[in-house]
């Protein structure tokens, strides 16, 4: 018996020592190999292009004259693959049908479509173009599709069976066309606007459509995976599919960010914003944002184009948290990336390569608490080894643990990467990261989630050691890659505001940074005017403006503001309410919202003290994201006397709800005292209305 006991026990042993030395197996959801093989891309592009870039606009109603618009001077697809691929990305996806319904490619589907436009007399085919132009430089092929379409009499119908010709024979066939005549496709993106005002075919009415099931998405995702078996697809909409939205055009995601999601059931903008952490199923987050404040070409933001620092804090907040990043550039009326949006995204790509062009902990030496079953496969050196395959790795059940990396000598560093072995699931639910200063082990930073990849930045320290303690874990952690890295500093473009008393005041992120500026419309440098305190302005006026760090000598991007007639003698007319004038503040983060009781249309008047030539208006709306205020549709009357109003503009802020930033709208020039803004509808088909700036554009 005793023999049998003690044979019995070895067996036991044995089974554990051996089930320890087997590699882990997964836990929770994994990504698919298409899922991963996206992961891996990191970086890729997004192109808006359509009858929007000539007609100015951010959704198209989908006008049969739109397409007489649509005449590019110089469409270059060549140019577009090449400044993708040189700033570092992966793939493009572009929008062969944004929501007008106009189709880049000659589809059978529609008479709306390059086929009638002018450019090459309709015989043009832009995605064949760019397909041909993505393989020339490596770079894979995505294509947006809208679900939406502004111009299609079909759209939002359903037949007598139930049926939805629409998405039967125009939406799949167009799905189909571009799924099988342009090689492979790597991602296929449906927006989730759905349903509104349209041109749908002449009826010239608004359309709704149950956005759960009138796409019938089951069945086009079996078409659509049959078609392109190596795809992912983005849905905004019913059905959950490969990839989800973050929940914000701004371009982050949560720290916090979980590849899952459940199945089933609503995802609220949390769960968008961070996943779900005991989800069922794994849907990882790509963060799409423009390299300028709209998706489409608009003139009047050649000066807005993002700079270096805002998109390196992108990049931070995308790809350094678990995301993808997808950048888009909005071809401008040529057929071309702008040339200041190319020279931006090159000196990201620089930046970028600058920062991780040295990894200090490279070869170097780790050693970890608990390594599986003891075995050096899944050593702690297995993070340093520059290959994402190999893993260290604790013993089952183990769910905390450390790895120090000893760096040889003191070394400066900023920046901290690390990576999980995702392909047997996401585990770490929480870390720390420490260094070993003068001999003392100082905390730098304490977060939740790795994923794929996390980066963190912090203020830069000397440690002869680094120590990643992972603190909590779903299952043993498994951590592929670790780096460290001490990237050069990048200063931020300083902030210009004007008040409504005329006052400029700039800011800077650094508050040692010393700040020049120009109203004479010159470049600012370092002999241009030193900033010291707020100034008095009147009337129009342009201000740029650098930062200057006196330590290294170098200077931020620079930020340019232009500020219309001054708003001095400006009065709100009819609210008795002093908060009101925040509205004129000039400043983007505060804002006045009308009492909750007031129902819609609710008018804000304001007397500008004298005539103006006036040609548009701009709002800028509330930024509070958990009870919006955002105005969709609107109208804009001017007066003379504050009694007779004529109506100058109406319209809708087209995707203001997802991009909640200046709006800027033009009419024909006139001349008049009071201007009157009409909120006829908001985002939330409720009568919350707020503002945070209000201003009119004259000539
Ligand atoms: C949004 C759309 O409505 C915008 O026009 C743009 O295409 C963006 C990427 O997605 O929701």
């Amino acid at each position: 018996m005793k023999r049998f006991l003690s044979a019995l026990f070895i067996i036991l042993c044995l089974t554990i020592c051996n089930a320890q030395k087997s590699s882990p197996k997964a836990f929770g959801p994994a990504p698919s190999q298409n899922q991963l093989r996206w992961q891996q891309m990191e970086y890729y592009a997004f192109i808006h292009f359509s009858t929007n870039t000539f007609t100015n606009q951010e959704w198209g109603y989908g006008l049969p004259e739109d397409a007489r618009l649509f005449n590019p001077t110089d469409l270059d697809c060549d140019q577009w693959a090449r400044v993708c691929k040189q700033a570092g990305m992966k793939g493009i996806i572009v929008t062969a049908k944004h929501h007008s319904g106009f189709c880049l490619w000659p589809t059978e589907t529609t008479d709306y479509s390059i086929k009638n436009s002018p450019w090459k007399n309709g015989k043009g085919d832009i995605i064949g173009d760019l397909a041909k132009a993505c393989k020339k430089y490596g770079l894979k092929l995505g294509i947006y599709i809208s679900p939406w379409d502004r111009n299609n009499a079909s759209y939002g119908i359903i037949d007598s069976n139930g049926g939805a010709p629409y998405v039967k024979n125009i939406l799949r066939k167009q799905i189909e066309e571009c799924l099988t005549k342009y090689g492979d496709i790597f991602e296929i993106w449906f927006d989730g606007a759905n349903g509104g005002d349209g041109y749908y075919g002449g009826a010239r009415t608004s359309r709704r459509i149950d956005r759960k099931t009138y796409y019938d998405w089951q069945n086009t995702y079996n078409m659509i995976r049959k078609l392109q078996p190596k795809i992912v697809i983005w849905n905004d909409n019913g059905d959950r599919a490969d990839l989800r939205w973050v929940g914000t055009e701004a371009g982050y995601v949560g720290e916090t960010n979980w590849s899952l999601l459940n199945a089933k059931g609503d995802v609220p903008e949390d769960m968008l914003r961070h996943g779900v952490e005991n989800g069922d199923s794994w849907v990882p987050g790509e963060v799409n944002t423009s390299i300028r404040p709209g998706w489409f070409y608009h003139e009047y933001e050649d000066t807005k184009v993002k700079t270096l620092p805002h998109l390196m804090n992108t990049f931070y907040s995308s790809i350094g948290r678990n995301g993808t990043f997808l950048l888009n550039f909005p071809i401008d009326k040529r057929g071309r990336i702008h040339e200041t949006d190319e020279k931006v995204s090159l000196e990201l790509a620089k930046a970028v390569k600058e920062a991780f062009a040295v990894n200090l902990a490279l070869q170097k030496k780790a050693t970890a608490g608990n390594v599986r079953g003891n075995d050096s496969r899944f050593a702690a050196n297995k993070t340093l080894d520059n290959n994402n395959e190999t893993y260290w790795a604790t013993d089952d059940g183990i769910t905390s643990g450390s790895i120090i990396i000893d760096l040889g000598k003191p070394t400066t560093f900023n920046n901290f990467l690390v990576q999980e072995y995702i392909p047997l699931g996401q585990r770490v639910k929480a870390f720390t990261l420490e260094a070993l200063i003068d001999g003392k082990w100082k905390q730098l930073d304490r977060q939740t989630t790795i994923g794929y990849k996390r980066i963190l930045r912090f203020p830069t320290v000397t440690a002869t050691q680094v120590r990643l303690t992972i603190t909590d874990a779903k299952a043993s952690p498994l951590i592929a890659t670790i780096g460290i890295y001490n990237a050069p500093q990048i200063l931020t473009a300083p902030e210009i505001m004007r008040n409504q008393q005329g006052e400029v005041i700039i800011t800077a992120a650094n508050k040692e940074s010393i700040i020049y500026y120009t109203i004479d419309g010159a470049a600012p440098t370092t002999k241009s005017l030193k900033y010291n305190a707020p100034f008095q302005s009147n009337g129009k006026i342009e201000v740029r403006a650098i930062a200057f760090d006196g330590t290294t000598y170098k200077s931020s991007p620079e930020r340019r503001e232009q500020f219309g007639v001054s708003r001095k003698n400006w009065k709100i007319i009819g609210i008795d309410d002093q908060k009101a004038y925040t509205v004129l503040d000039g400043n983007l983060s505060t804002a006045w919202r009308q009492s909750k009781e007031a129902a819609l249309p609710c008018e804000l008047v304001i007397d500008l003290g004298k005539e103006e030539n006036l040609k548009g208006f701009r709002y800028y709306p509330d930024q509070n994201m958990w009870q919006p205020a955002i105005i969709t549709n609107y109208q804009f009357y001017v007066s003379n006397d504050n009694k007779e109003w004529r109506l100058a503009d109406e319209g809708e802020f087209s995707n203001i709800k997802n991009n909640p930033l200046w709006q800027e709208k033009y009419f024909s020039t006139t001349k008049a005292r009071y201007v009157k803004l009409v909120a006829l509808k908001n985002t939330e088909n409720n009568n919350n209305i707020g503002y945070a700036e209000v201003d009119v554009i004259t000539q």
